[in-house]
């Protein structure tokens, strides 16, 4: 059993904190190592966001969830994704909304993959966090996927897919998710 707090931060497999349980959800949780790093731009990301770091745990995989902002918190994202790979980071998940250019100047300053979540929040609804993510001029590559939860979620399982193609034990978690998945689907509605 470990502890869940609502908002985002360093998430590792760490006791149960003794704090009332409406303040501190605890929620079963899965976790290995931690080899994934989900950023988001805002505290304001992880109703979303939370959708990456809930299946990576379900697959066991540990991840580190951050709040840093390119525009806002500048150091504080060069500082960590600089350091990431040394800290045995290997992909990123970087959500961000409107003029969303967390997941690219990430990408500038890693080689790790990033995989990019245009996040809705705008009068544009997601479609702003979309284009600026999705169109990162050639050599600097962020994979994007779809906008808020769903994207979070796909961001995650494709961070479990990459980590799988070199770990037998996650392929296996991934490979049960899915018949898991399939098994849940009914015949009739
Ligand atoms: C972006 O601005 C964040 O990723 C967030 O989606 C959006 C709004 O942030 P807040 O004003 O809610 O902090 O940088």
């Amino acid at each position: 059993m470990v502890a869940r707090s609502k908002t985002p931060r360093a998430r590792t497999l760490r006791p149960a904190a003794k704090k009332p349980a409406a303040k501190r959800p605890v929620a079963k949780r899965r976790g290995g190592r931690v080899r994934v790093a989900i950023l988001m731009g805002s505290a304001s990301d992880w109703s979303a966001m939370q959708a990456a770091a809930d299946v990576l745990e379900q697959l066991g995989v540990g991840v580190d969830v951050r709040v840093m902002s390119a525009h806002r918190t500048p150091d504080r994202h060069r500082d960590f994704v600089t350091r990431a790979e040394g800290r045995g980071i290997e992909v990123i998940i970087a959500g961000a909304g409107a003029a969303a250019h967390l997941a690219g100047v990430t990408a500038a300053l890693t080689t790790l993959p990033v995989l990019g979540v245009p996040l809705e929040g705008t009068p544009l609804q997601g479609l702003d966090a979309l284009l600026s993510t999705v169109q990162m001029p050639g050599g600097v590559p962020v994979a994007t996927f779809a906008i808020g939860k769903a994207g979070a979620k796909n961001a995650g399982l494709f961070a479990a897919a990459i980590l799988a193609s070199k770990d037998p034990e996650v392929r296996a978690a991934l490979a049960a998710f899915r018949r898991a998945q399939t098994a849940a689907v009914p015949e009739r509605p």
